[in-house]
């Protein structure tokens, strides 16, 4: 535990910026509308994903680097490090990336990639007890562990990381996608081996819990994913925005550069899917939808034009329209060429203070293809399927969205509604989100160490609405008695405008009588701005879609004193 303290300061800021091994953002062919005929979509074929081992605690791995500095080869440091570290180097062999997944264990031996450079990292890990952390990334790109523990630029730990190299990644890998066209999944990004899938064919996955709240600022590699179709293949250059508005008939088309010329706007918002924590909710019935756990959420910087700027250019104003709605469509879309929608009030979309945006930079770095390159709109505070990627169409309207997402999914009901009962048009769609937490450590299950009578607790809070997170609340004896958490940590945004999350780390006292072995359930609360809470159990929430799944998080864990 220790470690993590020293860790903590470590961490500090997110170091974006670096060309990224495993997430392609090029492309070069027009987005691949799959028209008319109808594909299989079930079928699962998939490149090899590399198993994930055990999550846990300790970052040890990152802190024990003087170890090794002394044997270090003498590489160019400072400021050439970029160049000289991961570089291409003759005359050693060559691996793809495929090869680099397949090697997660020890026993295969744990291999990563950095830049052009594949690196064997077994005996680091072995020597090092506490590498949790770069296990979760076996077999992957350490870019994002690098980005999450802002040490990438620190020469000692890449000096020891060249040490450790074996080979160069395969050209074609360094950045790529895997292209197989009989497949309309065949264009997909590869993805980072540590997001953990709920589903390939679409993709669906989320990061290991822990790493959420190493950083306030969730890597681009580490973010979840979640997507309802194939990932277009969108050329920036070719890449156009229709606009219409339905009531003066208004119409526009923006290109990408068009889109950059309006002034650029840049936000901290935290993006969650509905279904965040379902997998919790199932546990008291059955419902329909991914098991996602805690970690469908992310919190990212998002850099693009203001919707409210844009519409104003097609004759749309706060005051002046009869409009009630903006509909967003994707460029993804499904075997009958219906493309993902959504669609969100129009009082949201021209508030100036609103904060939507047509984002084209996430983190800094141009949009990753699984996050809606080159174009998604970030609506902040508002639930993620709002948040319409690989934007294709803005209309404004009398009228929501008739998307499926829109009107037949998305949506909350009693826990009394079934499958047989349900009618859809009855519940309003899903808009701003409720106050939410979770603990992202300790793990359920896990051991934990206790210090003074008590133990270590870290994880995430946030609301919807730009409401922000004022107090944590957490308990070591199953919600009998409550402590404030100690840190909270988040950006500088007030409310109502507290569009990102806030990580909280806190020490809770365990009960007198508890010794080694002893079991005790965690849960957190949070509590935002407007006083609003959570409530206390899932049975009193259930609905079938397995939504708004924000009750306490409850976590068992084992003493060890
Ligand atoms: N075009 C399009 N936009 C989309 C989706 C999609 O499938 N297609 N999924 C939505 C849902 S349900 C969520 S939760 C978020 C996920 O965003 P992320 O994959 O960047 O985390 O994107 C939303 N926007
Ligand atoms: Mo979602």
């Amino acid at each position: 535990m220790l470690s993590r303290l020293v860790l903590r300061r470590v961490v500090g800021r997110y170091v974006g910026g670096t060309a990224s091994v495993g997430g392609s953002v090029r492309s070069t062919h027009h987005q691949n509308h799959q028209q008319g005929e109808a594909k299989d979509y079930t079928q699962q074929k998939w490149w090899s994903a590399a198993t994930i081992l055990g999550a846990g605690a300790g970052a040890a791995f990152w802190l024990s680097y003087n170890y090794h500095a002394e044997a270090a080869s003498s590489l160019t440091v400072g400021e050439k490090e970029e160049e000289g570290f991961g570089a291409y180097r003759s005359g050693l062999p060559e691996y793809t990336l495929d090869e680099v997944a397949r090697h997660t264990t020890i026993k295969e031996r744990i291999w990563m990639a950095y830049r052009h450079g594949v690196y064997d990292v077994t005996e680091f890990i072995a020597e090092h007890p506490g590498g949790d952390k770069i296990m979760m990334g076996a077999g992957g790109s350490v870019e994002p562990f690098w980005a999450l523990y802002a040490v990438h630029k620190n020469p000692h730990v890449l000096n020891i990381f060249e040490t450790y190299r074996i080979g160069n990644l395969a050209a074609a890998d360094v950045g790529t996608s895997v292209s197989d066209m009989s497949d309309p999944y065949g264009k997909e990004p590869r993805r980072h081996v540590a997001l953990k899938p709920s589903s390939r064919k679409p993709f669906n996955a989320e990061p290991p819990l822990p790493l959420l709240a190493d950083s306030l600022i969730t890597p681009n590699e580490l973010f979840y994913v979640r997507n309802h179709l194939p990932v277009p293949d969108v050329d920036a250059a070719s890449y156009e925005l229709e606009l219409n508005d339905e009531l003066s008939n208004n119409e526009k088309t923006l290109t990408l550069q068009d889109i950059r010329k309006y002034p650029k706007h840049t936000i901290t918002a935290t993006i969650m899917c509905a279904g965040n924590r379902r997998s919790e909710m199932t546990k008291v019935k059955g419902v329909k939808g991914l098991s996602w756990g805690q970690a469908a959420i992310g919190n990212a910087t998002w850099s693009g034009a203001r919707l409210c700027d844009v519409l104003k250019d097609l004759g749309v104003e706060d005051g002046k329209t009869d409009a009630l709605h903006v509909q967003f469509e994707g460029l993804d879309t499904d075997p009958a060429s219906m493309p993902y929608g959504a669609s969100i009030p129009i009082e949201k979309a021209l508030d100036s203070h609103g904060d939507v945006i047509l984002a084209y930079e996430m983190n800094g770095e141009p949009i990753p293809r699984d996050h809606g390159y080159p174009v998604r709109v970030v609506v902040p505070g508002v639930v993620g399927a709002r948040n319409v990627k690989w934007l294709g169409r803005i209309i404004v309207s009398k009228n929501e969205s008739d998307a499926h997402w829109q009107q037949n999914d998305y949506k909350g009901f009693a826990p009394n509604v079934d499958w047989d009962t349900v009618d859809f048009k009855k519940s309003p769609a899903i808009q701003e989100l409720p106050v939410i937490s979770a603990v992202c450590e300790p793990l359920e299950g896990d051991q934990v160490e206790v210090k003074e009578g008590k133990i270590k607790v870290r994880g995430y809070a946030w609301s919807g609405g730009g409401r922000k997170i004022v107090r944590v609340d957490v308990s070591s004896d199953g919600g009998h008695t409550w402590q404030a958490t100690d840190t909270l940590e988040s950006d500088s945004s007030r409310h109502p405008h507290a569009w990102g999350w806030t990580l909280w780390t806190t020490e809770v006292p365990v009960g007198k009588g508890a010794k080694t072995g002893s079991e005790v359930e965690l849960c957190v609360k949070a509590v935002d701005s407007q006083y609003n809470t959570q409530p206390e159990n899932f049975a009193n929430i259930w609905n079938l879609r397995g939504v708004l799944a924000n009750a306490y998080h409850r976590v068992q864990v084992k003493l060890k004193f």
